[in-house]
């Protein structure tokens, strides 16, 4: 494998289901529990703060004492060890890349253990429940408190930077994702477009397979670790 210099990693939900928490499009998954107008778009906040506090408050507490697994490891790994420039971006709102030693890392959609002040932007570390009784630290009002994720319908997070790390990179590795939402799922279309070497590590083949170069399929803390090795081969 020749070396690839500008490498970007894009994760989602398979990787940290070895750690425990949920996917969203398996069997088991959470849209099998919940539907996404009822718990994850502005309109569904306005309509019924309180089941979607409920439904975030519920998947913060999971968040809390959770490890991450030999995949963040190796991830971390590979930014620490590469001599190229790695870049995580991630779908996921856990904070597990961070705590396996990610640093150079993007939460496009946002952060479940953050609390976003809906009337002035403000946003602050947060683990406990959030209600709508609650008061902003920063601007005082009250009633403006929620997670802060990226819900349906509205803008990712950096979306510049990523778009220009795409533009940029040699290699695209997606790892956990089913491909399915947007505008994620187009990321490997602007690595193919920039010439880049794509590969898809996931459980099964994803929507977007026919657009990768390349596939390993497998459960995460297996294929990644080995996969990571052979990057820091050369
Ligand atoms: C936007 C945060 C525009 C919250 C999430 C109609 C109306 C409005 C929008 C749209 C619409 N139609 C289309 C859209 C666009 C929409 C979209 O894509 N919808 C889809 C459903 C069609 N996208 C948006 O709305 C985005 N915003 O477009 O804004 C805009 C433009 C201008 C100005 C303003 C706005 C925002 C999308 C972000 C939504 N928020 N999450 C939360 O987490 O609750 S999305 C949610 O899905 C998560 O972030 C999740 O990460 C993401 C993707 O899911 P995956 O991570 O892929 O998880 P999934 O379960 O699907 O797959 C897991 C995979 O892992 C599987 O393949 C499985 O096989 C594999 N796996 C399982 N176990 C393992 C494994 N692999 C390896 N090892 C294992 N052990």
């Amino acid at each position: 494998m020749t070396g690839f210099n500008r490498i970007v990693i894009l994760t989602g939900a398979g990787l940290s289901a070895e750690s425990g928490l949920s996917t969203f499009r398996d069997k088991d998954g959470i849209w099998a529990r919940y539907r996404i107008e009822d718990v994850a778009t502005p309109e569904a906040f306005a309509r019924n703060p309180t089941l979607v506090q409920d439904f975030y408050n519920a998947r913060r507490k999971g968040a809390r004492d959770v490890a991450p697994n030999a995949a963040h490891a190796a991830l971390a790994r590979l930014e620490s060890d590469h001599p190229g420039n790695v870049l995580t971006v991630t779908q996921n709102i856990d904070p597990l890349h961070e705590r396996a030693g990610s640093k150079n890392l993007i939460h496009m959609h946002g952060e479940i253990l953050r609390a976003l002040c809906a009337h002035c932007g403000g946003r602050t570390p947060w683990e406990d429940d959030l209600t709508a009784d609650l008061d902003c630290g920063r601007c005082g009002r009250t009633g403006g408190m929620r997670p802060d994720v990226v819900w349906f319908g509205e803008m990712p997070y950096q979306m510049e930077t990523i778009y220009a790390a795409l533009a940029d990179c040699d290699l695209f590795v997606s790892i956990g994702t089913s491909g399915n939402v947007y505008p994620a799922a187009g990321f490997v279309a602007e690595a193919n477009a920039a010439g880049a070497h794509t590969v898809e590590l996931n459980l099964e083949p994803s929507e977007g397979i026919s657009h990768f170069a390349e596939a390993i399929h497998g459960k995460a803390t297996e294929i990644v670790p080995a996969y990571v090795d052979r990057l820091l081969k050369g």
